[in-house]
């Protein structure tokens, strides 16, 4: 059995930061895990490095889920973002280990191939509706089946979701959090006319998917919903505040339009709720940050029971290790709905070499042993950290409101 030799834990910046847990045992294999936390990036690496890498010395690699319990209960101090992505970076890298020693890649351990391909969807974003339809239509050329659409509010100076550039969204662009104005009032009136136009030009036969960024109050996400109905959009993606499961109740009693909820949950028992009353449809925890893959395998095989599927977060402050990691965790599960592909820039890429691939919208892992991700140390050491905060927002009277 191959024993855990050393760990470390790699900082680097390739045009923005990343964490990666590399674990090494006395056989010579090793696994890496993703275990950034975009804009509280250190304090996981020091989680990992101060509390966890000595409790990983001398272990039996193999024994994945003793690992993921003895860091769970062993930290008395349970759930909470650091420490879950902290353990699921540990996951992560022991699922890598596994699969290199078995020759296999990672989704063959999970059970198999369960589809072909994992249907993603890219970031359509633009000042003007104009403009966000143009870009939608872009990625639609580039075959995309599923597409995420967000414009600017007229009347506010910036919006959730817009950047400057309209095919590479990147939110945390600050050494101190910018700040963005906010009116619900101006965005509830904007976003019907963004469908209606994306419908008109796009067609019928792409998914169109939103997200309210937990803005909303439930009657008013009821409202948006319902608006937005008669163009089918895939989902409504987080709609409101989730740490009160009961609004979402409101929310079904209002719409049709599926809901998705859950990039910035931890654990099964964020999401427990919404699950078993059916309150949602999508679940959108990911890899990285609710425990690895151990734990997303709990979460999915609840959701599965009370027919949610599966819509995991994929950022671009996911590395190429978590969206490798993800990937394999997508093809296998029987209740995959779809996967969220934001493409990292060339550098991260270099960085990170991965054997995943994408072809007309669709996504496969690849059939490399383990994860089939690798990191460039050598370079990513040329690539200081470098603080980047994601940004806050005000109402239009000064009042700190949810971004
Ligand atoms: C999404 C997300 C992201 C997050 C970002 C925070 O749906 O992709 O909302 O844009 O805001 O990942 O780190
Ligand atoms: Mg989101």
């Amino acid at each position: 059995m191959p024993k855990i030799k050393n760990a470390r834990i790699i900082v680097t910046c390739p045009g923005r930061n990343f964490v990666t847990l590399k674990i090494e045992t006395d056989q010579g294999v090793y696994g890496i895990g993703d275990a950034t936390l975009n804009g509280r990036e250190l304090a996981v690496a020091s989680y990992l490095a101060d509390h966890v890498v000595p409790l990983l010395i001398g272990r039996d690699a193999h024994r994945i889920e003793d690992i993921w319990q003895y860091l769970y209960k062993g930290a008395y101090w349970r759930r909470g973002p650091v420490t879950m992505t902290a353990i699921a970076a540990v996951d992560m890298a022991l699922w890598d280990i596994k699969g290199k020693v078995a020759g296999l890649p990672l989704y063959q351990l999970l059970g198999g191939a369960s589809r072909d391909g994992v249907m993603v969807y890219g970031h359509a974003n633009g000042a003007s509706v104009e403009e966000a339809v143009d870009a939608a239509l872009v990625y639609q050329s580039e075959g995309y089946r599923a597409i995420r659409i967000q414009a600017g509010v007229p009347g506010l100076a910036s919006t959730y979701g817009v950047s400057k550039d309209r095919y590479f969204y990147e939110p945390a662009d600050a050494d101190l959090p910018s700040e963005n104005l906010w009116s619900t009032e101006k965005y509830l009136r904007s976003v019907p006319a963004l469908f209606d136009k994306a419908r008109e030009a796009l067609g019928w036969d792409v998914h169109l998917l939103h997200d309210a960024h937990h803005r909303l109050t439930p009657i008013e996400a009821g409202r948006l919903g319902k608006d937005l109905e008669p163009y089918r959009p895939f989902w409504l993606e987080d709609a409101v505040q989730a740490e009160n499961q009961d609004s979402f109740r409101l929310i079904r009693q209002h719409t049709t339009t599926p809901l998705a909820v859950g990039e910035i949950f931890s654990s099964i028992w964020d999401a427990r709720q919404l699950i078993e009353e059916q309150l949602i449809d999508y679940i959108r925890a990911t890899v990285v940050h609710a425990g690895g893959i151990t734990h997303l395998r709990r979460i999915a095989n609840l959701a599965d029971l009370h027919n949610v599927r599966t819509g995991c977060h994929g950022a671009t402050d996911l590395s190429p290790v978590a969206m490798a990691a993800a990937l394999h965790f997508d093809l296998s599960v029987p209740n995959f709905g779809v996967q969220e592909y934001m493409r990292h820039t060339p550098e991260t890429d270099t960085v990170f070499p991965h054997a995943y691939s994408f072809d007309r919208g669709m996504m496969h892992p690849g059939d490399k042993p383990g994860l089939g991700v690798e990191i460039d140390e050598a370079l990513a050491a040329q690539y200081p950290y470098k603080r980047a905060y994601l940004p806050v927002n005000r109402l239009e009277d000064g009042t700190m409101f949810s971004w």
